[in-house]
């Protein structure tokens, strides 16, 4: 009997965040943790990342795909919802329980991650522009807005709808983003929400192992 072989993901060669696993083939890596499920990682170069081979997989030359028997995905988001869909622990069994769960997927990826992204981006590259100084306060208070509205949401559950969901996940993953810039900070809830997903032993094989990419070491998945 030959046993099937496992998916096999894409990241960076050389991740620019250094291994902070904030690239977004650690919340692939995270879920398939979570699932139990074993996988291999094909490193990528910027370069090779915008060849005709790596564009077949995906057409924006990114990161991640994840090739498995004759699927090949790209999207984190569609990749996430196909590992949640094919094995247990990411999304609840109940009809109505995982349509939200799904829902908050889509919103950690469609309504909080994009202030996030296009905060982080405006201090990572538009710092000598001269509009900086007036716009960075902008994007910051769409962030603020956001982290509000998902902090009085949260409250002092622990996940956003009962138990921890692929919706967390994503969540947990576009929060970290915010990386040193201390708008979390200010949100002492959404720090622990994140922090208990980083507590996850899940979590933290998947960051050990993109950790090990940078540092040159890489593990077996
Ligand atoms: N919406 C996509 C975004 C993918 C994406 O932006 N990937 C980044 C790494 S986190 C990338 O490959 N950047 C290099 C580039 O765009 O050239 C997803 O969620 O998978």
């Amino acid at each position: 009997m030959t046993l099937p072989k496992p998916p096999v993901i894409t990241a960076f060669e050389r991740s620019p965040d250094r291994g902070r696993g904030l690239a977004r083939d650690m919340r692939v890596r995270w879920a398939l943790e979570e699932a139990g499920q074993a996988y291999e990682v094909r490193l990528v170069s910027f370069a090779a990342m915008k060849e005709p081979a790596h564009r077949a997989l995906h057409p924006f030359g990114q990161i991640p795909t994840y090739e498995e028997g004759g699927l090949a995905l790209f999207e984190s988001g569609a990749i996430i919802l196909h590992i949640a869909e094919r094995h247990q622990g990411l999304l609840p069994s109940d009809a109505n329980a995982r349509a939200r769960a799904i829902a908050w997927m889509f919103a950690a990826l469609n309504t909080v991650e994009p202030p996030i992204i296009e905060y982080s981006m405006a201090r990572l590259f538009e710092q000598d522009k001269p509009w900086y100084a007036d716009r960075l306060p902008v994007l910051e208070s769409h962030v603020h807005a956001r982290l509000g509205e998902l902090s009085s949401r949260l409250g002092d559950a622990n996940w956003l709808d009962g138990a921890f969901s692929a919706g967390d996940l994503l969540m947990v993953t576009v929060l970290r983003r915010l990386g040193s810039s201390g708008l979390l900070e200010k949100y002492p809830d959404l720090s622990a929400y994140v922090a208990r997903g980083e507590a996850r032993p899940a979590y933290q094989r998947a960051f050990a192992a993109q950790l090990a990419v940078f540092n040159g070491k890489p593990l077996a998945g």
